[in-house]
């Protein structure tokens, strides 16, 4: 297992599996794992502890709300960190947003978009790439991807 996901609730699991899906696109093996900062630290703070040893080497972690997951992570490992902040019920997760991607100065959280998991799925696969040239190919492929996908548009739109 490469990667972990850890979300904070199974309220999440609609975009954190965007995480799952990147991951799978690439062939790079994962876990899920629901750990809340707030209803369950203990259970987090086992999994960051652990990570490292059980051969993990990016943690992507979502929440919402008042979201502590991913920089509780990034404080109880040296492993990166990825945040996705979930966007729930109120403010549109500017709340969550803002929770995870203000770290004080020290402990930091890559942060993507709000409810950017497939991005976040992305960003672990190209740091898993540093050291695997398969993956540097499969990244060269998907960008390729989506060049072609860009000059699809713009034909469509010529013929129009
Ligand atoms: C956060 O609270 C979770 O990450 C989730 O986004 C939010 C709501 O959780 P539930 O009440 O749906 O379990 O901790």
């Amino acid at each position: 297992m490469e990667v972990g996901i850890v979300m904070g609730s199974d309220s999440d699991l609609s975009v954190m599996k965007e995480s799952a899906a990147a991951l799978d696109e690439f062939g790079v093996d994962h876990e899920m794992v629901i750990a809340s900062a707030h209803r369950h630290p203990e259970k987090v703070a086992r999994y960051a502890r652990a990570a490292a040893e059980a051969g993990i080497k990016v943690i992507i972690a979502g929440a919402g709300g008042a979201a502590h997951l991913p920089g509780v992570i990034a404080a109880l490992t040296t492993l990166p960190v990825i945040g996705v902040p979930v966007a729930g019920a109120y403010l549109g997760g500017a709340d969550s947003l803002y929770s995870i991607v203000q770290m004080p100065r020290g402990i930091p959280v890559a942060t993507v978009g709000i409810n950017g998991a497939f991005n976040a799925g992305l960003l672990a696969v190209q740091i898993l790439a540093l050291e695997k040239e398969g993956l540097r190919e499969k990244l060269a492929a998907y960008r390729q991807r989506l060049a072609a996908g860009v000059e699809e548009k713009d034909r469509r739109l010529r013929d129009r």
